[in-house]
C-alpha cells in the first residue's frame, strides 16, 4: 500500500482569515447572507453525511444509481490515469468510479479536493488502505481559487460531484466552469452531476426534513462562527428555512431569528443586529435543465458527450469533453 499524500492550500490560519472576510461582508450585507463552504467543519461533514442518509434527500442516492449504471462506460471511454474530484467529501460514491476505473487498468492517481480537512482526512486513509494499488493525493483548498494546482503527467478527468456546482452563484459557476476548462487539455472530460427542476412537493422537503438534521447542518454555520471567530450566537434562536425560488429555480436556505437580538463577532469587533424574523441566507441550491446546463457548459468550452438521468429526471450525470 502506498500511504496517501496531503497537501495543505489553505491552512487554519488562512481558513480563519477568509471567515473573516465572507462574515464582514456577509453579516454587515442587506440582507445578511454567508457562503455555504462554511457549514463543513468536521461535525458540518459529519451532518451532510446524515442528510444523505435520509428518506427525503434523493440527489446521493439517485447519483450512486447513475453511477453504478454508468461507471463502466465512463472509465472504457475516458480511460483516465488522474481522477481529480472537486469537493470530494467522504468521496464515497466516488468508490464507484474508483472500481471501474482500476478495472479497466487505466487508473494510476485519486486527487480528492476539498475545503474540509476533516472529510478529507478520513477519506484518504480508507481509500489508501481500499485501494492499495493507487496513489491517493488529498489537496485541502477551495475549488473556486486553486485550481490552477492540478496534477499532470497523464490523462485526467475532472469529477464534480453531488450537485455541488448548484452551491454557486450564476455568475461564480460561469466562471468556476471556465477555470476548468482553462487548466483541461482538448478530450479532457469533466463529469458533473447536477440536481434537475422537479417538482417543489418533492424538491423542498429534501432541503427540510423531518428528522431536523439539515436545520441541524444550516445552523452548524452558527457554531462555526462561534468557534471560529469568537462569535456568540445562539443557534437554537434561528428557525431553518428551506425556500424554493421558482424565478432563480433553486433552494435558498436561510436562518431566521426568532427573536430580536445582538450578537458579537468577537474577532471582528463586529456588533450585528438581527431583528425578529430577518433572515440570513445561507445556501442556495440551483436546480437544473437539461437544456440549461448544456448551455452552460457550451460557454465555458466543454462539450457534452453524454448524460444520464434517472427515471424520475431528478438528476443528471453529464460528461463534457473539453473543447
Ligand atoms: N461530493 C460529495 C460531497 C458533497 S458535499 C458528495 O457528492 O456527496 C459538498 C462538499 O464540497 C463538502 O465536502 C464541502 O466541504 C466541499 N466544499 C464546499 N465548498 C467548497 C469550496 N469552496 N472549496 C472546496 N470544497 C468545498
Ligand atoms: C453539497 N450540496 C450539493 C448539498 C445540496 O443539496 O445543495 C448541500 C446541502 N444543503 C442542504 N442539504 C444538503
Amino acid at each position: 500500500m502506498t500511504a496517501p499524500t496531503l497537501e495543505i492550500h489553505l491552512s487554519e490560519e488562512q481558513m480563519t482569515e477568509a471567515l473573516r472576510t465572507d462574515a464582514r461582508v456577509g453579516l454587515t450585507a442587506s440582507p445578511k447572507w454567508l457562503p455555504p463552504k462554511w457549514f463543513y467543519d468536521a461535525r458540518g461533514s459529519e451532518l451532510f453525511e446524515q442528510i444523505t442518509e435520509l428518506p427525503e434527500y434523493y440527489p446521493t442516492r439517485t447519483e450512486r444509481e447513475l453511477l453504478r449504471a454508468s461507471a463502466a462506460e465512463i472509465a472504457a471511454v475516458s480511460a483516465p490515469q488522474i481522477l481529480v474530484e472537486l469537493g470530494s467529501g467522504s468521496s464515497d460514491k466516488t468508490r464507484l468510479l474508483l472500481d471501474a476505473m482500476t478495472a479497466h487498468g487505466t487508473l494510476e492517481q485519486y486527487v480528492p479536493q476539498d475545503v474540509s480537512p476533516a472529510a478529507l482526512g478520513s477519506a484518504i486513509e480508507a481509500l489508501s488502505r481500499d485501494y492499495p494499488e493507487l496513489q491517493v493525493h488529498g489537496v485541502v483548498s477551495d475549488f473556486t481559487d486553486t485550481l490552477h494546482n492540478l496534477p499532470t503527467g497523464g490523462r485526467r478527468m475532472i469529477a464534480f460531484l453531488g450537485g455541488t456546482l448548484g452551491n454557486l452563484v450564476p455568475a461564480e459557476r460561469a466562471e468556476f466552469l471556465a477555470s476548468i476548462a482553462a487548466v483541461l487539455e482538448t478530450g479532457e472530460q469533466l463529469l458533473v452531476g447536477v440536481g434537475l427542476v422537479i417538482d417543489p412537493a418533492i424538491l423542498v422537503p429534501a432541503y427540510d426534513d423531518a428528522a431536523g438534521v439539515t436545520a441541524e447542518f444550516n445552523r452548524n454555520v452558527l457554531h462555526v462562527l462561534n468557534n471560529r471567530l469568537s462569535a456568540n450566537f445562539e443557534p437554537d434562536r434561528f428557525s431553518h428555512v428551506a425556500y424554493w425560488d421558482a424565478d432563480n429555480e433553486w433552494i435558498e436556505m436561510r436562518l431566521e431569528a426568532t427573536a430580536d437580538m445582538t450578537v458579537h463577532v468577537g474577532d471582528l469587533g463586529l456588533t450585528v443586529a438581527f431583528g425578529t424574523g430577518e433572515q440570513l441566507r445561507t445556501e442556495i441550491s440551483a436546480k437544473f435543465t437539461l437544456d440549461g446546463i448544456g448551455r452552460e457548459l457550451a460557454a465555458a468550452g466543454f462539450d457534452v458527450e453524454q448524460t444520464w438521468t434517472d427515471a424520475d429526471e431528478r438528476f443528471a450525470l453529464i460528461c463534457a469533453g473539453r473543447r
